[in-house]
């Protein structure tokens, strides 16, 4: 009976191991290696305080298996009964407990605890550069504050295809941790990074820089960054924010000084690239063309690619009357509700584009969404009627 017993316990122990060390082989056990000053604090502690909870534990419990085993009945002992022992004793093994705990608590996790705390507070001193980082449903827009890059701005969009996250394709290595546009920082710089939302929160969070940081709408909060090896780092948010959560992903590069200088320089000279053509005239094919691209790439997630929404949280835009309608009144003013105010404004869940886009971005998706998923409405709305409204 017995010997059954302890067969299949010993079958079935080997059995749960052999597919746990499998699993264990490509599980990774600690934190990601810390690049940045505060992630190696913040890895130090967690190592330290593993350390204090493990040697609590093994005392604890061989203070119990010893007492268990040593006190046992067929020992011959029997349970104390016992009532109202000394008021000396009850004090002492209240204090005594007490004051290991305080040790433990305030002078051994504490101040590490503290320290920690004050570095990822210390967000100004010895700062080398700002960026200002939005996060909106669903995306991060990055905008440099000063020094050369000052004026850069763009949005970080999610590349990793439709048919990868509908497993109608094998998913990538980066699945679901890749963006188009990457957040580059100068290696060993401090960058002093100052965090808002536009509609929900959202968090700002790369594990290998141990920075996460909630993006509030209405506060700017802050967090630091300083890389101190050359790679690709990458995050997510980590904030509940609704149907594309998992879909706005945070990818950082850190670069060598000249690296970083070559970046500045030819994000410079796109951004210049994407606004020189604001002031011709954009024929109908080239708008439309154009506005494809900007409305898979910023549309797509709540009025899908085809145009038909998600009613009733995201409206269908194939048959809209706000898209069929006019832009503007006689007197050349925007109307108000119409289709070109909806994507310049927002309204509740749509985000207002004005600070996202650039002036043909938004000409080319709203003459796109005009003339494109069933639509004909055959007007052309020109980028510089936009850049009149800046
Ligand atoms: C986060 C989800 C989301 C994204 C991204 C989004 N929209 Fe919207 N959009 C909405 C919602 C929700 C509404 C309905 C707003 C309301 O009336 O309350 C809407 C309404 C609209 C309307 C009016 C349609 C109607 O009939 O009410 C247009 C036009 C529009 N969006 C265009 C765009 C364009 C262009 C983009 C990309 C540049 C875009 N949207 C991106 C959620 C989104
Ligand atoms: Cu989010």
């Amino acid at each position: 009976m017995v010997m059954q017993f302890l067969r299949k316990a010993g079958l079935f122990l080997m059995l749960a191991f052999t597919s746990f060390a499998a699993l264990a082989q490509d599980a990774k056990w600690n934190l990601p290696e810390p690049v940045t000053p505060m992630a190696r604090d913040i890895y130090q502690i967690h190592n330290e305080f593993m350390l204090v909870i493990f040697v609590m534990f093994i005392v604890v419990l061989a203070i119990m298996i010893y007492s268990i085993v040593k006190h046992r009945k067929s020992r011959g002992h029997k349970a104390a009964n016992f009532t109202g022992p000394s008021t000396k004793s009850q004090i002492a093994w209240t204090l005594v407990p007490f004051a290991i705990l305080l040790y433990i608590d305030f002078i051994l996790m504490g101040i590490p605890a503290v320290h920690s705390i004050q570095l990822m507070e210390d967000t100004k001193q010895g700062a080398d550069m700002v960026v200002k980082i939005t996060g909106s449903q669903w995306r991060w827009q990055y905008e440099y504050m000063d020094g050369d890059a000052q004026g850069i701005k763009f949005v970080s969009n999610l590349t990793t295809p439709q048919e990868q996250i509908n497993n109608q394709a094998e998913k990538g290595k980066n699945y679901l941790l890749e963006v188009d546009n990457h957040f580059v920082v100068p290696v060993d710089k401090k960058v002093r990074i100052l965090l808002t939302a536009n509609d929900v929160i959202h968090t700002w969070w790369v594990p290998a820089f141990g920075s996460a940081r909630d993006a509030i709408p209405g506060f700017l909060r802050e967090t630091w960054v300083q890389g101190e090896k050359i790679g690709t780092y990458r995050g997510q948010c980590k904030e509940l924010c609704g149907k594309g959560h998992g879909f706005m992903p945070v990818v950082v590069d850190v670069v060598s000084e000249e690296d970083y200088k070559i970046w500045v320089a030819s994000k410079k000279e796109e951004m210049q690239a994407a606004t020189a053509g604001a002031d011709k005239e954009w024929s109908m094919e080239d708008l439309v063309a154009h506005g494809k691209g900007v409305y898979e790439k910023n549309c797509a997630v709540c009025h899908q690619a085809n145009g038909q929404g998600l009613p009733p949280a995201f409206p269908a835009l194939t048959g809209s009357k706000i898209v069929a309608g006019p832009n503007f009144d006689a007197e050349g003013r925007l109307l108000v509700d119409s289709h070109l105010d909806r994507v310049w404004n927002g309204k509740n869940i749509m985000p207002g584009w004005k600070g996202t886009l650039n002036d043909i971005d938004i000409a080319a998706v709203v003459t796109y969404e005009r003339n494109a998923l069933g639509n004909s409405v055959g007007d052309v709305l020109q980028p510089a009627q936009v850049k009149a409204l800046r």
